[in-house]
């Protein structure tokens, strides 16, 4: 542990503030894809029980009011990354495998900052923020990637378990790629004579019900087509354990230093792949059953925390990026054995909405002796992280959107944001205080093939969410004061190009 105080001079005042930042404390960030408000038993879920992770909830802050920056994934990963609004930068969207790197090799970010104040940094996981520059040949060192944009080791699936290439990448390089065996990567053409989920569905074990019909691995069907690299291709079933080991192997090495871990897990993203130890567990199919399993390996993580005697000098953090989905693509049972299981909890929508479900998701702080446990209702953001753990560690950000709130995530206030922008797949909202307005947009509301409502309405839509956590109920017409000043405090956040359709709408 590093212990420093810092003496600050107030230079309009000429008073000696002095301030004592204790710590420079290991950080890991546990990152779940697509888990819902809804999907934990700390969240009210009564159909699955998730200890290890309740354990986080119970001796650490469970907020109640904890957002991602998008209710999809990429532009979720870039706000946590960078402290940015996603909607700040046009190519913030869900990217292919082959899409350039999104984040410039000159912006600030946590692993950089953190770097500079003397962290190793790692990622283990999912990235889905773009390798290279172009053009990427697989079988080259693929840079720029995360070592270029702060991260001193990388452990990564380069954009989503259900694209290609499916192979994990090390420090930019193709693990187990046999030279002879060239990776090739397209999002648009197939490579001659390469099976597909169209012309050999014999060959797949899982069905894809949309998209997700172009080359075959490990018998599922994945997004974009892909040759080669054979030796290389992930075991599905084994990536949880995988990074697991991954994550581990890095603490024990790291332990005597102040480390940043991004763990960034697979689940429950589509395909869902649970290792056999947990198919069946749940009564929920495999989504249910690679829930249990990311809370075990959550478990088993902290178990080496405390095996390696550092877990009361790091601050673990737990959310995921997006909210729920239960049929992405593939027949899977997700919707078949839902049960009464209510991935997202009393929520509207879901991953791609706009509504709450989008975007509010569990958001978890945990220091064993340091946090004062309990639930807080302050608002939050994953992008807060960055100016949050800055202070906390003696140093500054103020260049981003990302808010100072490292008291809120110690337990100690409940000052959270005032505000907060939301995104939803190129729409945005307002959260403030305890409303919610959503601008009118063009579009269909109910989105079949995934089965959620994005929160597209050519009206606009406003929400008292204290008493109308579900967004059932819509003031706009009823309450036109608080509207305008709901679009007045958006407008002066986002600008007035946030909707082309917005101002033929008539609100008043
Ligand atoms: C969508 C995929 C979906 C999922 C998502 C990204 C189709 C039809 N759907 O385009 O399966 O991969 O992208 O999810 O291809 S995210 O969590 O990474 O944002
Ligand atoms: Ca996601």
């Amino acid at each position: 542990m590093f212990l420093s105080v810092i003496v600050l001079f107030n230079c309009n005042s000429n008073k000696k503030e002095e301030k004592q930042t204790s710590v420079k404390p290991n950080i890991v960030v546990i990152y779940l894809d697509d888990l819902g408000y809804g999907d934990l038993s700390a969240y009210g879920a009564t159909e699955i029980q998730t200890p290890n992770i309740d354990a986080l909830a119970t001796g650490g802050v469970k907020f109640t009011d904890g957002y991602a920056s998008s209710a999809t994934c990429t532009p979720s990963r870039y706000a946590l990354l960078t402290g940015m609004y996603p909607w700040r930068n046009k190519d913030a969207k869900i990217l292919p495998g082959t899409a350039p790197l999104l984040i410039s090799t000159e912006q600030q970010t946590l692993p950089k900052l953190l770097k500079k104040e003397g962290y190793q940094t790692a990622i283990v996981g999912k990235w889905h923020l773009g390798l290279g520059t172009g053009v990427v040949n697989w079988n080259e060192r693929v840079s720029p990637g995360p070592n270029e944009v702060g991260f001193d080791e990388a452990y990564i699936l380069a954009a989503t378990q259900d694209r290609v290439p499916t192979v994990y990448i090390e420090n930019g390089n193709v693990v187990g790629l046999d030279i002879n065996d060239p990776i090739e990567v397209d999002y648009k053409n197939n490579f001659e004579g390469e099976p597909t989920a169209i012309s050999n569905p014999e060959m797949l074990n899982m069905n894809w019900h949309h998209g997700h019909n172009n080359s075959i691995v490990n018998g599922i069907p994945r997004i974009g087509y892909m040759k080669g690299g054979e030796k290389a291709k992930w075991t599905d079933t084994e990536m949880a354990d995988h990074f697991l080991v991954k994550a581990q192997d890095y603490v024990k090495k790291h332990k005597e230093e102040p480390f940043f871990l991004y763990y960034a897990m697979q689940q429950p993203h589509v395909p869902r792949t649970p290792h056999p130890r947990f198919v069946g567990k749940s009564g929920l199919g495999p989504r249910g059953d690679v829930i249990l399993e990311a809370d075990w390996c959550i478990g088993e993580f902290m178990k080496t925390l405390v095996e390696e005697g550092i877990l009361e000098n790091t601050l673990v953090v737990f959310s995921s990026d997006n909210g729920p989905v239960l049929n992405d693509g593939y027949y899977d049972d997700a919707v078949e054995k839902l049960g009464n299981h209510k991935p997202a909890g009393p929520l509207r929508g879901g991953k791609y909405s706009i509504f709450e479900a989008g975007t509010r998701v569990p958001f978890i702080t945990y220091w064993k002796g340091k946090i004062e446990p309990g639930t807080s209702d302050a608002i939050v953001c994953q992008m807060d992280l960055m100016a949050s753990i800055a202070n906390l560690i003696g140093t500054e950000e103020s260049s981003t959107d990302s808010q100072e709130l490292m008291d809120v995530f110690l337990g100690k206030s409940d000052k959270g944001r005032n505000n907060l922008v939301l995104e939803a797949t190129s729409r945005t909202a307002l959260r403030s205080g305890d409303w919610l307005m959503i601008p009118a947009y063009k579009g269909v509301n109910f989105r079949e093939k995934v089965g959620i409502e994005v929160g597209s309405f050519p009206e606009f839509q406003l929400y008292n969410l204290k008493n109308d956590i579900g967004q059932q109920n819509n003031l706009a017409k009823s309450n036109p004061d608080k509207l305008a000043e709901m679009i007045q405090e958006f407008e002066a956040l986002r600008g007035k190009d946030y909707s082309l359709n917005v101002k033929d709408v008539k609100f008043r």
